[in-house]
């Protein structure tokens, strides 16, 4: 057995302890960088972010390398300032991917990215960690997208394998007479193709889970999420479910993230049937949008513990301390937002409820983009429900 083998054979063996004072380098700068940096930085490391927009959410908070993400000189000045290099979002090139782990220390590794890059890669991962996901098939050809069609009835889902976000690179197919044209328009994309059996689901949950390189795992409180043309809107917490289901999908965020053998977080999307099943929808090998709430509402942010496990640290815990509901503020929130922050929030005052805003610092506020959320502390989530309601800023 070689000595790398020996090292690899026992996780505690291969886990490597990154102290405060070390620099961590993240390859994207946006809102999820600028928070893992905040965090990371009270516990005491140093941030450095690659990001080709200027002056970008996390630039704000940290040093920036301003450079495309395929920039491979960038990405080595990247891999020299830093001793620990972890990424924000799950579209890292390939190229740059197997750079930095050559040159530098990466404890998430690039399987990870490999297998979550790709809806058919990620699905065959989650079955093999003994997790359900809805009943799909790979069509490469109009004949085998009718086949499936057939098979699974409408409505069904078309999807690209590859770069699709927020509803993107997805046609719900409601009859068979729009096969040719949402196989046409998502064949544009050349990526492989994927249908999935149309889940009626009664709510979509997710959880967040953490795994040290030691082996450590750790799960927080499930969310329920609701989103707004394909964008999450709210995640409540506790999710209104049964406490055996709240329980469950936090045992199955686990074993993915034991099975996948992850390093950091890995974020699980889950829909629930009216019949108490659960089904996994998609996975993010990073912090994710319905994990905001544990900023204030947990004992350890999603943020910290990113921070945590990739450095080695212990683990926090992750117990909920308030019920809360995140609500994302999106470009066309901004204005009402703000006109609503310049006078005192009596309608919280009022409902006893503590709404916290976190903006991102993104200097252009795009119609749907996200610019920030609010956590909206309270007693029981219908009061923080009544509170976001009130204040009219997301009529939709
Ligand atoms: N992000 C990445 N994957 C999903 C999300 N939400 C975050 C990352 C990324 C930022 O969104 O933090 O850097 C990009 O936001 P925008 O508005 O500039 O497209």
């Amino acid at each position: 057995m070689s000595e790398a083998d020996k090292l690899g054979a026992g996780a505690a063996a291969a886990a490597k302890v990154i102290l405060p004072g070390a620099t961590v380098g993240i390859l994207g700068g946006g809102q999820l960088g600028r928070m893992i940096a905040n965090a990371g930085s009270a516990l005491g490391y140093r941030f450095i972010a690659l990001d080709p927009t200027p002056d970008a959410p996390c630039g704000q908070v940290a040093e920036q390398i301003i450079a495309g993400y395929d920039d491979r000189e960038a990405a080595r000045e990247l891999a020299d300032r830093a001793d620990v290099i972890t990424y924000e979002f799950e579209n890292v090139d390939a190229g740059v991917a197997a750079m930095l782990m050559e040159q530098s220390y990466v404890p998430q590794g690039s399987e990870l990215l490999y297998t979550t890059q790709h809806r058919l890669r990620e699905k065959r991962a989650i079955e093999a960690a003994g997790v359900r996901v809805a009943p799909y098939s790979e069509v490469a050809s109009k004949d085998e997208l009718r086949a499936a069609v057939a098979k699974f009835g409408v409505p069904c889902v078309l999807k690209t394998a590859t770069g699709g976000y927020d509803g993107k690179g997805q046609w719900v197919i409601r009859s068979e007479s729009e096969i040719d044209e949402a196989f046409d328009t998502l064949d544009r994309a050349q990526t492989q193709l994927v249908l999935e059996k149309f889940i009626r689901f009664d709510k979509e949950l997710s959880v967040i889970a953490a795994r040290s390189p030691q082996g450590e795992i750790r799960t927080f409180p499930a969310a329920e999420n609701i989103h707004v043309d394909n964008i999450l809107h709210l995640s409540i917490v506790p999710a209104r479910v049964e406490d055996r289901i709240q329980r469950e999908a936090e045992r199955l965020a686990a074993r993915i993230a034991e099975g996948l053998g992850v390093v950091g977080l890995i974020a699980v999307e889950l829909f629930l049937t009216a019949d108490g099943e659960l089904f996994v929808n998609e996975l993010a090998p990073r912090p994710h949008n319905s994990g905001h709430y544990t900023m204030e509402a947990c004992r350890t942010s999603q943020f910290e513990q990113h921070v945590r496990a990739v450095c080695g640290l212990p683990l926090g815990d992750t117990s909920l301390l308030t019920p809360v509901v995140m609500v994302n503020v999106l470009g066309e929130h901004m204005e009402p937002l703000l006109e609503r922050m310049a006078a005192v929030d009596e309608t919280a005052e009022r409902l006893g409820v503590a709404p916290k805003v976190h903006l991102y610092g993104k200097h252009e506020a795009k119609h749907k983009r996200k610019m920030g959320h609010v956590n909206v502390l309270a007693a029981d989530v219908d009061a923080a429900l009544a509170w976001i309601a009130e204040t009219n800023i997301w009529r939709v």
